[in-house]
């Protein structure tokens, strides 16, 4: 067994963005409108987390589109990456990066999703943010799908529940493949594919009042079907068009523990997390899990699959596994049993753990039972895509002092390297973000998680220039000394 605290040689540290979260620029080089450019932030308003996609309606889309500024739509904004990347992309170079898992916004490329060519624009702007990581050595890892579908798929289509957008995302993966390729070896299909549930339209284009009540769940459920179609597809092209392609698939990690051991507690719980994991089964695997299929039969569910369906997934599954992972939770039989905003959303509060600002329940020992149970069941090397902590940050002169940051991450960093330590082949970890940026639940500024803060507002005041965080430093140790400074 290792004793020292170093991880194993060439592991990719680095951190995680998103498109939608820091680019801005969504009216420029031709970018079409996505779903994030009109997720609205309204001050003053319990904008709490998952709670914007329910007021999601047909009106409020029109409303949105109707309006061409920026004021009220901050992942129009971002943190200005379109025009910034090279500063920033340095600033991760100082940091020490290997790695930066960043998306591909699909409307800079195909701005309504069914162009039959790619924007020139769009293509140019990557090949760049491309050439500039190769030059610092930062390998990227690219997620075709983050939060951004294009949102003229969402009104023709009701996004993914139409299985014809199937054939629109092998098209503008395959553009991603033929221009990136040279650049890009590890690929993400989904981000989140399970989030599908918890928020429908920013996931998969779906629109509540497009559906009937009773409908909803039978539409959700075909739509992430068609999802996980085109992730074997283009899984399998991925392949067919370099060897050296890597492609993995990303799941939201949603550790639930039972809240006590009554044999109750455990049962839920025990079913809780076998639905957490159907979508790596379907993905690792290539195959529903029994049990799921006759659940989802059980509710009266039944997704339209055909058996040339079943083979594709069957052939392509993932090179890989990545998780996000931020809280766990725990789960019970009692109705009354406390659940409070943030991730006991999902699950009822764990009276052992402490709280971040918005009510997310840290547990660094949680990733480590997380990546023990994945592995043992998967095979699979893994990464960890997201992990961090969303906080109120104070900048004074130009100084942010964040020692909560450092403890959250070095626990979790400490869990970690027990687990590889006792066998789990954990081949990278990137930070949710590195920089800060526009919240994806919230749509939030103020909600930080960076080690580089950006001089940004909710209202998106500011100059957006960056500051170094203490933690920047902390983090850059780490990386420097593959993790013996732990
Ligand atoms: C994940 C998303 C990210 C990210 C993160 C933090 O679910 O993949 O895009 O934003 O959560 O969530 P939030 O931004 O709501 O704090």
């Amino acid at each position: 067994m290792n004793t020292t605290n170093e991880f194993p040689k060439d592991f990719l540290w680095g951190g995680a963005i998103a498109a939608n979260q820091v680019e801005g620029g969504w009216n420029l080089g031709g970018k079409g409108l996505s779903v994030a450019d009109i997720a609205s932030y309204k001050p003053h308003v319990d904008n709490k987390d998952y709670a914007a996609h329910m007021t999601i309606s047909t009106a409020t889309i029109e409303a949105a589109m109707a309006d061409k500024t920026d004021k009220d739509y901050p992942k129009r904004r971002g943190i200005d990456f379109y025009h910034r990347y090279k500063e920033d992309l340095a600033l991760f170079s100082e940091l020490g990066f290997k790695t930066l898992r960043l998306s591909i916004a699909w409307t800079r490329l195909f701005p309504t999703g069914e162009e039959e060519e790619p924007n020139e624009k769009g293509v140019a702007f990557y090949r760049d943010v491309f050439k500039e990581m190769q030059r610092l050595g930062i390998k990227p890892i690219v997620t075709l799908s983050h939060y951004e579908m294009p949102l003229g798929l969402s009104l023709n289509y009701n996004g993914w529940v139409d299985r014809r957008v199937i054939n629109d995302f092998v098209r503008f993966a395959t553009v991603c493949f033929d221009e990136f390729g040279e650049y890009v070896e590890y690929w993400l299909t989904f981000n989140e594919i399970d989030s599908i549930h918890r928020h429908p339209f920013t996931t998969a284009g779906i629109v509540p009042d497009k559906c009937s009540p009773e409908q909803e769940e039978q539409e959700i459920y075909q739509a992430l079907h068609h999802q996980f179609v085109a992730s074997a597809l283009v899984t399998k092209i991925a392949h067919e068009k370099n060897h050296n392609n890597k492609v993995g698939c990303m799941l939201t990690k949603l550790m639930t523990y039972p809240l006590t051991c009554a044999p109750l507690d455990v049962e839920l719980t025990l079913k809780k997390n076998l639905e957490n994991n159907f979508y790596a089964d379907v993905q690792v695997k290539g195959e529903y899990p029994k049990m799921i299929e006759k659940s989802l039969k059980n509710k009266g569910i039944n997704i339209k699959i055909t058996p040339e369906e079943r083979q594709i997934l069957k052939e392509n599954t993932v090179d890989f596994l990545s998780f996000s992972y931020y809280m766990s939770m725990a789960e019970s039989g009692d109705p009354n049993a406390e659940r409070t905003p943030g991730n006991t959303v999902l699950g009822v509060k764990n009276p052992y753990l402490p709280s971040t600002d918005w009510g997310w329940q840290i547990d660094p020992k949680g990733l480590k039972i997380s990546l023990i149970e994945l592995y043992d069941r998967y095979n699979v090397p893994m990464m960890i895509v997201e992990n961090g902590m969303g906080s109120v940050d104070l900048i004074e002169n130009g100084k942010i002092h964040d020692p909560y940051r450092v403890d959250y991450f070095k626990a979790h960093f400490q869990q970690m390297k027990e687990a590889i330590d006792e066998g789990v082949d954990l081949i990278g970890y990137t930070s949710w973000a590195p920089i800060d940026l526009v919240s994806a639940g919230t749509s939030q500024m103020s909600k930080r998680y960076g080690f580089i803060y950006v001089d940004a507002d909710d209202e998106g005041n500011g100059t957006y220039n960056r500051f170094k965080k203490d933690s920047f430093d902390w983090y850059q140790e780490v990386i420097a000394t593959n993790g013996a400074s732990l």
